[in-house]
């Protein structure tokens, strides 16, 4: 898949207030400053078109961004570590479970995983809780240009075992950097593949 065009086209709290669902969708979800908004960016091109910061919690709304006109990439607000009150997190995670429950033109969620790092529970808790409530999604794992191939391998490894600890299989997988532009082919052939296969039509 080429990218020929990318517009944003809105940003909200309130999955009713999201565009018409009348074209396929796919949305970033993982830790905040896991690098949802920086992978948009690389995937598109787009040099800064969705919001990203070194301080976690940057992206706090349901972003909509058009591609191709065909296909609609959405950027949603981190989970975990960020300075924030208590009572907005729970605010965004409201949203965000909203969003991933009505959104009816969802064709797969992106998991983004710190490549860096050893599992982390509350991104196993979080693809639990996907499972139990049937939304499908793929794994991404970021940042790898900061990290050594074995460690990759590693932690990559280690991801899978755990996740076999409560999955009967392993999603479909991926390696990024928004750095170098790792993993973006792949990622735009896996979404251009949903789309052919698994897009019914409005
Ligand atoms: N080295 C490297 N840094 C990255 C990569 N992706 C993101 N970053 C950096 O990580 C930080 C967070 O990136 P964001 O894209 O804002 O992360 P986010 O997941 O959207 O964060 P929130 O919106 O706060 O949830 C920024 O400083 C980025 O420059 C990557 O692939 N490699
Ligand atoms: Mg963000």
């Amino acid at each position: 898949m080429k990218i020929s065009s990318a517009t944003f086209i809105v940003s909200n709290t309130d999955v009713r207030k999201c565009p018409a669902p009348r074209m396929p969708e796919f949305a970033m979800i993982g830790r905040s400053n896991v690098g949802k908004s920086s992978l948009i960016n690389r995937l598109l091109d787009s040099g800064k078109l969705a919001h990203t910061s070194s301080t976690p919690g940057k992206t706090q709304t349901i972003n909509h961004f058009l591609v191709n006109n065909t296909f609609y990439l959405v950027d949603l607000p981190g989970y975990g570590y960020a300075k924030i009150t208590r009572t907005k997190r729970e605010q965004w995670m409201r949203t965000t479970w909203q969003y991933l429950r009505k959104r009816e033109n969802l064709v797969s969620l992106f998991v983004l995983v710190d490549a860096r790092l050893e599992p982390q529970v509350s991104d196993l808790e979080f693809i639990n809780r996907l499972g139990n409530e049937g939304i499908p999604f793929a794994l991404v794992f970021t940042k790898s240009d900061k990290v050594k191939p074995a460690e990759l391998k590693r932690n990559i490894a280690l991801f899978g075992e755990k996740m076999l600890e409560n999955w009967e299989r392993l999603p479909d997988q991926f390696v990024s950097s928004a750095v170098t532009g790792k993993g973006m082919p792949e990622l735009l052939g896996y979404m251009q593949h949903c789309i052919d296969t698994g897009w019914k039509g409005p």
